[in-house]
């Protein structure tokens, strides 16, 4: 969910949501998602046909927006679940002393999931199905990676055991291949790409790469260059965002570069490839040729 009073807020893809439902659909087929950005349009859907459960991504930026629609939701029907992820936690403060005063202040929120949300939304769907959808059930379950909070009558978050993230990130589907980006692809919201996830290295101060054993990621060459050519030929955007933490550090990340530069030769936008955190050996060999914005 994001301000929607002014335009710095809107202007990216739900990418994160958009994995997050794409892993979710290939499990569950048969259910219907839909994602939204925008709080208005989530809460006249939820009034028009009522969903069996809202998630909403939670990051720093958008907590009290987060915390103000749960509680829409559960004021509009209880028996809705209500569910947040998003990096606020990670297996490093996943626990009673971080938790508490986020539920504290999230008491509508019934469960939380952490860290990478693909694996852990799954199993909290299922133990949902399992449970006969009760939101005060799932709140005294424990479920792996997820924290439930205070069932009621019962002041105790429960805090599920840790999954690792997924080894081979090709089993979830590409969101922007199955589609279910293309009404913000259509729209002028900045895409955003994602060709390997974690790190290699250790810093101390940093979680980003603790639930995978800083072991890095990635996603098939194919599959890349895939969404590539897909988000070229939909977006009216000039920029594309990689979300990597270290876009370049592997070798075949030229050949992103290149396939991302002929895309732009053929004048298809978006024309800026933004990276964050390049490593500068790396950043001089496709740089010139991609003109790379860093
Ligand atoms: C791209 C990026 C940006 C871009 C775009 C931001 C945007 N609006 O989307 C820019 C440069 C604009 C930016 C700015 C800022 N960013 Co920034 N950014 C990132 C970055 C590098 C990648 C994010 C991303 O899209 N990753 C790819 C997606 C797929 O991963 P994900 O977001 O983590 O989502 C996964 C899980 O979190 C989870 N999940 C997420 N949502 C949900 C929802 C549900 C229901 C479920 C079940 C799971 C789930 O599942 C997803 C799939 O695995 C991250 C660092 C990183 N490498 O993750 C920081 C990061 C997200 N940014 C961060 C911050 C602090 C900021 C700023 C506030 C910095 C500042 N002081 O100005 C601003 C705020 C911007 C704003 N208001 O929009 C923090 C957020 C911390 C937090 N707890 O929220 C991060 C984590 C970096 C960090 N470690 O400090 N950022
Ligand atoms: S992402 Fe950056 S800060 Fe975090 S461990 Fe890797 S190199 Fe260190």
């Amino acid at each position: 969910m994001v301000h929607t009073w002014e335009k710095v807020n809107v202007w990216t893809i739900p990418f994160n949501v958009g994995f997050v439902a794409a892993y979710s659909a290939k499990h569950f087929p048969d259910a219907e998602t839909s994602i939204f950005k925008a709080p208005n349009e989530l809460i006249d859907a939820t009034k028009s046909k009522r969903p069996d459960l809202v998630a909403l991504s939670a990051y720093a930026w958008n907590e009290n927006l987060t915390r103000f629609v749960t509680s829409k939701i559960k004021e509009l029907d209880p028996t809705i679940l209500t569910v947040q992820g998003g990096p606020n936690f990670t297996v490093q403060n996943c626990d009673e002393l971080h938790a508490r005063p986020y539920f504290s202040k999230h008491g509508d929120c019934d469960a939380y999931v952490i860290d990478a949300g693909e694996r852990p939304i799954v199993e909290l769907l299922k133990r949902w199905v399992k449970v006969g959808n009760d939101p005060a059930q799932i709140r005294r379950e424990m479920i792996p990676d997820v924290m439930t909070n205070n069932p009621p009558g019962d002041d105790r978050i429960i805090i599920g055991p840790s999954m690792m993230t997924l080894d081979d990130l090709d089993e979830i589907p590409s969101p922007y291949l199955t589609r279910i980006l293309d009404k913000f692809l259509d729209s002028n919201s900045v895409p955003f790409l994602e060709t390997n996830r974690s790190c290699p290295y250790q810093c101390t101060f940093c979680t980003l790469a603790v639930s995978s054993g800083s072991k890095l990621k990635t996603f098939s060459m194919e599959r890349v260059l895939g969404e590539i050519d897909y988000i070229s030929s939909r977006t009216k955007s000039d920029d594309l965002i990689t979300t990597d933490a270290h876009f370049g550090i592997l070798d075949h990340d030229t050949e992103i570069a290149d396939h991302f530069s002929r895309c732009i030769r053929s004048i298809i936008l978006p024309a800026t490839f933004v990276l964050f955190g390049i490593k500068p050996a790396q950043t001089a060999s496709f740089a010139p040729r991609a003109r790379s914005k860093v």
